[in-house]
């Protein structure tokens, strides 16, 4: 075990805080650990594991506090009694929130003296301290270097910026892009079935495809920034109607509301007579709310 790594007080021992200290502890550094049900810190008992009884003892142990709970409430809930304990100290909150709860917490640590990181984790609990696995930062700078070779541990880190709300907002836009694609994938799956397909067969077609498709996303980003959606080139988006595959989903009995969704941005985009234009253009549908 390295024996001069920070030590850390975690505080949330679900699925991902579980995950959390176990890289930490694989990294060699010592660890104080508090949930709130006693018992979830069993299976991680050994060298350079301290258990705390409450929170106050969990805080008091380190300067460095992660907090990984369920949600905004339950982190208010667990750190507003502790306000005094944490003056001086550093949290780095990696529990999901929206932008703004992420920027009202900043605020109230700003008020408490506490040093603030907010993170966005982008990995599922088994992919912590793994490749692929990444976690965005924004708030306090200074504590991002600070424990950057810490964080390192759980996953590639990046940092967006001071404002603190900024790794709640790219967490959660990925996440919207990753969900419609789920969504997109299980309309697949739910129209082939009548056919007799199973999801299996239908999934091993689907993933090399929408992999292949991904590398399309450049190429809609320099039209975006552009402001340009004539430039030559790209899939109009009359030739982009969803007609056929809104009729071909009636015709095999499913909903049609996945689809229906993106046919009615492309259809507000030809009717403003943008038609000839690039799907790119389906953009200026979601930004005008
Ligand atoms: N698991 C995942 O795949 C995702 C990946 C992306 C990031 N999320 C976010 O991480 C936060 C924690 O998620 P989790 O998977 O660890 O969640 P659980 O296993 O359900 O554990 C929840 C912990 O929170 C504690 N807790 C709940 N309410 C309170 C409260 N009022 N006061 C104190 N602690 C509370 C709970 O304690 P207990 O029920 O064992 O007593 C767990 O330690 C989350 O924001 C995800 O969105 C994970």
């Amino acid at each position: 075990m390295t024996t001069n790594a920070t030590p850390v007080t975690l505080l949330g021992l679900g699925a991902m805080g579980s995950a959390l200290a176990t890289a930490l502890l694989k990294a060699g550094h010592p660890v104080t650990l508090w949930n709130r049900t006693p018992g979830k810190a069993d299976h991680l008992a050994g060298p350079g594991v301290t258990v705390a009884g409450t929170p106050d003892d969990a805080v008091r142990a380190n300067d460095l506090i992660i907090v990984c709970l369920l949600d905004h409430a339950s982190v208010h809930q667990t750190l507003d009694p502790l306000a005094r304990e944490l003056a001086g100290r550093t949290v780095i909150n990696l529990t999901t929130t929206s932008p703004a709860q992420a920027r009202e917490l900043a605020a109230w640590a700003a008020d408490a003296q506490i040093t603030y990181l907010d993170g966005g984790i982008m990995a599922v609990p088994g992919m912590i301290g793994q490749p692929g696995a990444s976690i965005l930062y924004s708030g306090d700078a200074g504590a991002f270097e600070q424990h950057r070779a810490l964080l390192e541990q759980w996953g590639a880190s990046r940092y967006l910026g001071a404002d603190a709300g900024l790794a709640s907002l790219y967490d959660l836009a990925l996440l919207a892009g990753m969900y419609v694609m789920f969504a997109g994938f299980m309309h697949g799956v739910a129209m082939v079935a009548p056919a007799g397909v199973p999801a299996r067969d239908f999934a091993a077609m689907a993933s090399p495809w929408l992999a292949a498709m991904a590398g399309e996303l450049d190429g809609f980003a320099t039209v975006i920034d552009g402001g340009d959606y004539t430039v030559a080139g790209q899939q109009s988006l009359d030739f982009s109607d969803l007609g056929d595959i809104v009729a071909a989903s009636a015709e095999q009995g499913i909903s049609t509301e996945v689809v229906d969704m993106v046919q009615r941005l492309i259809r507000r985009q030809i009717d403003a007579g943008h038609g000839s234009e690039g799907f790119a253009r389906i953009v200026e549908s979601i930004r005008a709310a």
